[in-house]
């Protein structure tokens, strides 16, 4: 047998296995990438970011160029030392392309530095390839310039030299498959704040993105430049720099180290709010459901500050009745914890809870060592700390008190339920909807409207208390949000944690605002969607909170009624029924919920078959967090800001 022949045999034995990954891929791209929707097209990018990020990490280049091109393909381009485009040995064909087309390949050729990054599942560019209708993958290295292209993750020819350069990198640039995918049109501010959260993550890098898609008034492109000298630091103050926090330490504590070959590292500050803001990274993946690294940093800052306090006698101003427990601690605390892990176990609902015990320890022992050092040193600090300590147990004890109120309630009917509320028949959660109703006349209406089977009514007299600005008792003490737990069936403490939201007994799972299609009625959503976000999170992280969207609109010539929910929709029913003309049909505007009779309002608006539920995701929690407390917050200029230029919840993808 010639050796030649030997050779195309193997070539084709290989580009077999190949073929076979890149297939189960096209096959289960949800299996890969978690989903096919928004949430997975914007996966794919932080795929290709993310081996820069390990080039950069591992020392070897400084800048990431993100690019949206008019076409929504996405270009990656770092100054590293491109990936590698010599033969490989065994498979016969460039390294860059066993890179580029077999599942996993990626990390052996990164011995040396070991991957910790790596996407929500880490798996890798071949993956994005496979998912791509096209790409193209350019190599800058010894003055020389490489490319090959390919389609769903096929090579379109071997690799070949195109030209000479001075620079060094790689470059990939990709196009999202619309067979694959449900939408391929990518969202500017979901990659800008995934960049923002990378670049505080891995100080020292540069991370710029441009959108080539619009154009500003002076020719230049949309774009923003993201570095971070302080990491974590940084990281804090942008998420605190909202007008409603006074930090009380004139710098964050920060803690850097490695135990047990687990790098650590965290930030930490506290400030003159209620709320607990608590971001968790395992390998530059936000750990939304937390795990084993932040039970350790709760039990190391537990365990110290309780340790210090005592030492120094600053418990005495505690009331005989009060303990001070964990969630005192948290009061007012900004903190982000980044690890990194090797191989990282991830569970929970949306596989985002780190699941390593050996974290645990390791963290918790970390955070002892250095936060006793800073206390030691910082007395004045340390002081201010406990103070606040002593305030929340203070609080927490009225905020029982309060809820036992809720738990025990006084105006609720014979089954234990708000006397306001109609509730539906079936007894079957995962079937149930409950709606939260704006004002008790459109209440009305959706209680004669509604298919009583399975939806439930709860009318909300005027607008909930702003939860940003109150402390937790109070909010406790407010007759609607006793109302709203009580309906929903939830309580506050599980066997885990004290604070956390115990749904084995929710009763529905669509739980649904619906509010006039007016600024009131928009306030009301926030509102509403504020007091979820930060007091029932899991329901949120569940899926179950949703926004309904009536009409604005209905266009009547005779007996056919169309309902429209935008503008082109009314020009375009005008077009149906009257060639385009006003003269002649009925045009209503609907300002209120109100205005529409129970019949209209369960078409348009309850009925599954035709309304339009917004579910409420939060693709983003550090944004999510800051633009609720801009929106709720005192600080009112940077919130026409915000509003005015995000007609929509910008992070808050409802
Ligand atoms: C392994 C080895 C070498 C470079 C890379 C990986 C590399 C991969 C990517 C992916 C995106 N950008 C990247 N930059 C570099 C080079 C080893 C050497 O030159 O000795």
């Amino acid at each position: 047998m010639s050796e030649e022949i030997k050779h195309s045999e193997d070539y084709s034995a290989s580009n077999i296995t190949v073929l076979e990954g890149l297939e189960a891929v096209r096959m289960r791209p949800a299996m890969y990438i978690g989903d096919v929707n928004e949430r997975g097209l914007h996966h794919l990018v932080s795929e290709v970011v993310d081996n820069s990020i390990d080039e950069a990490m591992a020392g070897f280049c400084d800048t990431v160029d993100v690019t949206i091109l008019e076409d929504n393909s996405i270009c990656v381009e770092d100054n590293g030392r491109g990936i590698p485009v010599d033969m490989h040995e065994k498979e016969h064909r460039s390294a860059l392309e066993v890179v580029m087309t077999v599942l996993h390949a990626g990390g052996k050729f990164n011995k040396n530095s070991y991957k910790v990054s790596g996407g929500l599942h880490g798996v890798g560019v071949s993956c994005v390839n496979a998912l791509s209708d096209h790409m193209t993958a350019e190599v800058f290295r010894d003055g020389k310039i490489y490319r090959q292209e390919y389609s769903k993750g096929l090579p379109l020819y071997p690799v070949k030299e195109v030209g000479t350069t001075d620079k060094r990198g790689t470059k990939i640039t990709f196009h999202p498959d619309a067979t694959i995918f449900t939408v391929t049109e990518y969202k500017y501010d979901t990659l800008a704040n995934r960049l923002r959260d990378l670049s505080y993550l891995n100080k020292g890098i540069k991370l710029n993105i441009t959108d080539l898609r619009t154009t500003n008034e002076d020719g230049s492109h949309p774009g923003d430049k993201f570095f971070s000298a302080n990491g974590l630091v940084d990281f804090i103050n942008y998420l605190d720099m909202d007008g409603n926090r006074e930090h009380l330490m004139p710098e964050p504590i920060y803690i850097e180290g490695t135990r047990n070959n687990i790098p650590i590292e965290i930030a930490m500050q506290y400030n003159t709010s209620f709320n607990e803001r608590l971001h968790s990274y395992v390998n530059n993946i936000n750990t939304h459901e937390g795990g084993t690294h932040l039970e350790g940093f709760r039990r190391g800052l537990t365990t110290t500050l309780k340790a210090y306090a005592d030492k120094a006698g600053l418990l005495s101003k505690l009331k005989k009745d009060v303990e001070i427990e964990g969630n005192d601690f948290r009061e007012g605390l900004t903190a982000v914890i980044s690890v990194k892990v090797a191989e990282p176990q991830f569970e929970g609902q949306t596989k985002t809870k780190l699941g390593n015990n050996e974290v645990r320890g390791a963290v918790a022992s970390a955070v002892s060592e250095m936060l006793e050092n800073y206390l030691e040193e910082h007395p004045k600090e340390a002081k201010m700390i406990v103070d606040k300590v002593v305030l929340a147990a203070t609080a927490r004890q009225a905020a029982r008190k309060a809820r036992e109120m809720v738990q025990r309630g006084s105006v609720f009917n014979s089954a234990g339920l708000p006397g306001k509320l109609a509730d539906c028949s079936d007894r079957d959660p995962a079937k149930c909807e409950i709606y939260f109703v704006e004002g008790d006349s459109a209440g009305g209406s959706a209680k004669s409207g509604r298919d009583r089977h399975f939806q439930a009514i709860l009318p909300l007299r005027g607008k909930i208390l702003n939860v940003e600005k109150a402390q937790r008792h109070r909010a406790f003490e407010s007759e609607e949000i006793k109302n709203i737990y009580t309906a929903l069936g939830v309580t506050i403490g599980t066997a885990e944690d004290s604070q956390a939201l115990n749904m084995e007994k929710l009763r529905y799972h669509k739980v649904i605002v619906m509010t006039d299609a007016d600024v009131d009625g928009s306030h009301i959503d926030t509102l509403m969607l504020t007091f979820f976000f930060r007091y029932m999170p899991e329901l949120i992280e569940n899926g179950y909170v949703y926004l309904a969207t009536p009409p604005l609109y209905l266009v009547r010539k005779g007996k056919r009624n169309v309902y429209c929910w935008t503008e082109e929709e009314r020009i375009q029913a005008l077009m149906e029924l009257n060639n385009g003309e006003e003269k002649g049909v009925h045009v209503q505007r609907y300002k209120g919920l109100g205005e529409m009779n129970p019949e209209q309002l369960w078409e348009t608006t309850m009925d599954p078959e035709n309304r339009q539920l917004r579910q409420v995701t939060i693709e983003n929690a550090a944004s999510a967090d800051r633009v609720f407390s801009m929106l709720m917050g005192d600080d009112v200029p940077p919130r026409r800001e915000f509003i005015e230029q995000n007609a929509t919840y910008a992070n808050i993808d409802a």
